[in-house]
Parts: structure tokens; C-alpha cells; sequence
């Protein structure tokens, strides 16, 4: 059968129902082919895709620890190279293996300069073990390890700029995107794993549970992230930026931390206007820094 006329990331695995990630996978198999070997650390998308003796996985998988993925890739692709074979080597790993417990495996691929694709599944948080917060993690969110009460809003931290790191170990393509852009996603795999070298893709994906959202909502958030600039879709190729996505009219940061309970405190008991404009901030800094922002005035 002809690479995407059938889906290699099967139905009938035991996500959430709305599950970013799940819908992440079938769009990265869509993106690879047939011709691909995936190697998979510990979390969600590991356990829900690979109940024994069952799989999602129309392609050759291997399950690593939550830190090695890229070791193992490495390994795999080292092997295949001697053997004289061209499958492409991908790890698709949650954000809490890749921004927290792999970075350093991750860090010896890339400088050794393997041929795989590193992919980072971004939820924001450890959401197999129960929502605890990390280096993804969002300013000011709730997680079970930044519970916000009375004297806390939250996640104190900025997310880790992973992409930029990557980018100084010299990565040859680097790429965002977001399961609410599909189209976008599958061309940016595509790319990944026919650009040689170690090259690495963050694909936001939004957690129903995690988050607190209906599994209904998970496009429209994963898109209100954009249209907010929370979540910046671009490529960088030998370390500069060469595309962003521009968002015509930006709108206010509010418009996606008000529809998710991670965010909750922000507006109760009443509206914490401090934190908001913190966030907003943020949002304003990095479309000024990647430059998306057009502004159409309304017809009067
Ligand atoms: C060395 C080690 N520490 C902790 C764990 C427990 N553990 C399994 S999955 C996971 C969280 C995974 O988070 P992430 O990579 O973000 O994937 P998600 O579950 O969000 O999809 C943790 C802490 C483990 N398996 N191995
Ligand atoms: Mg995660």
C-alpha cells in the first residue's frame, strides 16, 4: 500500500478521549512512512499505545527507559548504517523526558551527530504519573508539584527554550508545531526525516486531564495557544530562524488561560491582573522576537 493511504498509529488504543498526543502520533507516522523505526521513552503515550500484548504501531517500536530514547536511537542507527540500511530513526518522547531526564542522552546524539529525528510530544507536564511540573511546564501553572493556593500562582518558572538548545549543538533542522495545524505538522516531519543529522521537532499537544478541558476542545486550545502567541509555530534551519507562523490580530493571553483549570486561579476568586500581564508579557516578547504579529484594522 502506498505510504498514507492506510494510518500506521492504529485506533483502538486506550487514550483519553481528545488525547493531543494520540493525534500527534498519527500525524508524525503520516509525516515518516512506512519506512521507520520508533523509539519511544516512558510516558503517556507509551502506556496507552502498547497495552501487552497489544499495539498501535503499524511500524517497528521500541520501548526505552523515560532517559535513554536517544541513546537507544542511536544505537539503532548506528547498526542500520553498518548494515547499509535507510529506515529513519525517530524518537517520539513526552516533554518530561526530553526538556528534564534525557537532555543529557539527548545532548551525546546530537553532538555525536546521529541521523535521527528526535520528536518531543509537549503536554507540559508528567502527566503519566499524575501532573507533576516540568521544564515544559508554563508560567504560573497549576501542577501537582506547583499547586497554586494561597501562596502560590503556580509553576514559578519559564519553559526551558529546548529548540534553542538544540539549536547550539548544532542541529540542522529544528522545527514547533502544533497538532491544531495537521497539514503543518506532517510537511515539518517530512522534512525532519529527509534533512540529514540529528534534527529535532516540539509539537504542542494539550492534555485534557492535565489541563482541564473538555476532550472536545482539545483543537481549539491547541489553536488558541497560536493565535495568543503562548505557542510560537517556526523552523529554524543551522540555527536561524527561517519561517514563523504569523497571526493576524493577536489575541489577548486571557482568551486561552481562561478555558483551562490549570489556569484557574488566575480569575478566582478574582482576577489576578498582575499575573495575567506577566503572561501576556511573555506572549508579547516572543512574537516580537519571531516577529508574527500583523495587525489588520477593522473596517470602521
Ligand atoms: C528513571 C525514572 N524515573 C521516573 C519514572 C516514572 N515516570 C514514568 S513516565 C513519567 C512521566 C513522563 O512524562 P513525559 O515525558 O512528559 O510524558 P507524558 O506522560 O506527559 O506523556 C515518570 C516520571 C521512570 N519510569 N523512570
Ligand atoms: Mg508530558
Amino acid at each position: 500500500m502506498a505510504e498514507h493511504e492506510c494510518e500506521l498509529f492504529e485506533c483502538g488504543h486506550r487514550a483519553c478521549g481528545g488525547c493531543g498526543p494520540a493525534l500527534a502520533a498519527r500525524l508524525i507516522l503520516k509525516g515518516t512512512g512506512e519506512n521507520t523505526i520508533v523509539v519511544a521513552s516512558t510516558g503517556c503515550m507509551e502506556v496507552f499505545s502498547t497495552p501487552y500484548p497489544e499495539t498501535a504501531w503499524g511500524v517497528p517500536w521500541i520501548h526505552s527507559l523515560f532517559e535513554n530514547a536517544a541513546a537507544v536511537a542511536s544505537g539503532v542507527e548506528a547498526s542500520l548504517k553498518k548494515q547499509g540500511r535507510d529506515e529513519h530513526v525517530v524518537c517520539i518522547c513526552g516533554d518530561g523526558a526530553t526538556f528534564d531526564i534525557g537532555m543529557l542522552c539527548i545532548s551525546g546524539a546530537f553532538e555525536r551527530g546521529h541521523d535521527i529525528t528526535y520528536i518531543c510530544y509537549d503536554n507540559e507536564a508528567y502527566m503519566n504519573t499524575g501532573i507533576q511540573r516540568s521544564g515544559a511546564t508554563p508560567y504560573d501553572a497549576d501542577t501537582t508539584t506547583s499547586p497554586a493556593g494561597k501562596c502560590s500562582t503556580g509553576n514559578k518558572r519559564p519553559k526551558k527554550d529546548l529548540p534553542a538548545i538544540l539549536a547550539a549543538h548544532g542541529a540542522s533542522y529544528i522545527a514547533t508545531a502544533s497538532i491544531a495545524y495537521p497539514n503543518d505538522v506532517v510537511k515539518k516531519i517530512e522534512r525532519a526525516v529527509n534533512t540529514p543529522g540529528p534534527n529535532y521537532i516540539q509539537i504542542h499537544a494539550p492534555c485534557a486531564t492535565g489541563w482541564g478541558f473538555e476532550g472536545a476542545e482539545t483543537m481549539a486550545i491547541g489553536r488558541l495557544a497560536v493565535e495568543t502567541g503562548l505557542w510560537v509555530n517556526y523552523e529554524m534551519v543551522n540555527g536561524e530562524v527561517e519561517k514563523a507562523k504569523k497571526i493576524v490580530n493577536r489575541k489577548p493571553v486571557e482568551e486561552y488561560l481562561m478555558v483551562q483549570k490549570r489556569f484557574r486561579h488566575l480569575f478566582r476568586p478574582e482576577r489576578n491582573v498582575e499575573e495575567i500581564a506577566k503572561i501576556q508579557a511573555i506572549a508579547d516578547r516572543s512574537a516580537a522576537k519571531f516577529g508574527i504579529d500583523v495587525v489588520l484594522k477593522k473596517p470602521e
